[in-house]
């Protein structure tokens, strides 16, 4: 069912010269239906409107020579005033910055309106650069651009926007919220392969069942990702 318009609680300007890439993501699942119920909008820029010259360059070769080419800071810079108002946090996406994460996630969907700027080429020109108010990265890894990064760092900041996740309590129990792995899901057939669903999922007794999937949470983490433990026990316990 469609909703009234509410005003966005958040609101997200992308300056990416590649705005192509992000379609799909904004009209699909929960990104697509925070932006219908108008709790989330999202708005373009794209540096090569602002680019000068007859054959439209928003990159040239670094100074200092070197491989690739650089992003200019004139074009780049135009495109960031045309989607940041006063007030806006400006997140540069690059290889170089903090590992994003569920802390720096929640912390962005606290914000009234973000600027996700996605480079291209070798980088950007580091003028520019210095008005940013964080750079961030979504691992130790090389990617072709931080369009893919800005798409990763948007699905994540989205979920936790006011009223995008229908179910408050997924949200809750979610793996990371507690430092955790989920607990294992199983659904229909009760059989399958010779594989049966744990009988505690199907007795009912909703205490048993809390018990074991905290146990197989504890488990699934120990086994699979231990530095998550490791992490925890020196935090909270
Ligand atoms: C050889 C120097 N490269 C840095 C590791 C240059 C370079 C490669 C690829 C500069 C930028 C890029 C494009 N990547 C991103 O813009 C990016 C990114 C990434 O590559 N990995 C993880 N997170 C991010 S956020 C943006």
């Amino acid at each position: 069912m469609r909703r009234a318009p509410a005003r966005p609680s958040l609101r997200v300007g992308i300056v990416t010269l590649a705005p192509e890439m992000f379609a799909s993501v904004l009209a699909t699942g929960l990104i697509g239906r925070a932006i219908r119920a108008g709790l989330l909008e999202a708005a373009f820029a794209n540096p090569r409107d602002y680019a000068r010259d007859a054959h439209r360059r928003v990159d040239a070769r670094p100074y200092g020579g070197g491989p690739g080419m650089v992003l200019m800071p004139g074009p780049l810079d135009a495109a960031i005033r045309q989607v940041a108002k006063r007030g806006s946090w400006i997140v540069g996406l690059s290889p170089r910055g903090r590992p994003f994460g569920a802390p720096t996630a929640s912390r962005l969907a606290k914000k009234k309106q973000i600027v996700l700027v996605c480079g291209r080429y070798e980088g950007l020109d580091e003028r520019v650069c210095e008005s940013f108010d964080e750079e961030i990265s979504i691992g130790d890894y090389v990617l072709s651009g931080g369009e893919v990064a800005a798409m990763a760092v948007l699905d994540a900041v989205a979920r936790l926007v006011p009223g995008a996740m229908g179910n408050a309590s997924s949200f809750a129990e979610e793996s990371f919220a507690d430092g955790l792995l989920e607990y294992p899901q199983y659904t229909r057939p009760r059989v399958w392969r010779g594989k049966r669903v744990p009988a505690v999922l199907l007795s009912g007794n909703h205490a048993r069942i809390g018990d074991w999937r905290r146990r197989k949470s504890l488990e699934l983490t120990r086994r699979l990702r231990p530095d998550l433990l490791l992490a925890r026990k020196s935090s909270k316990v």
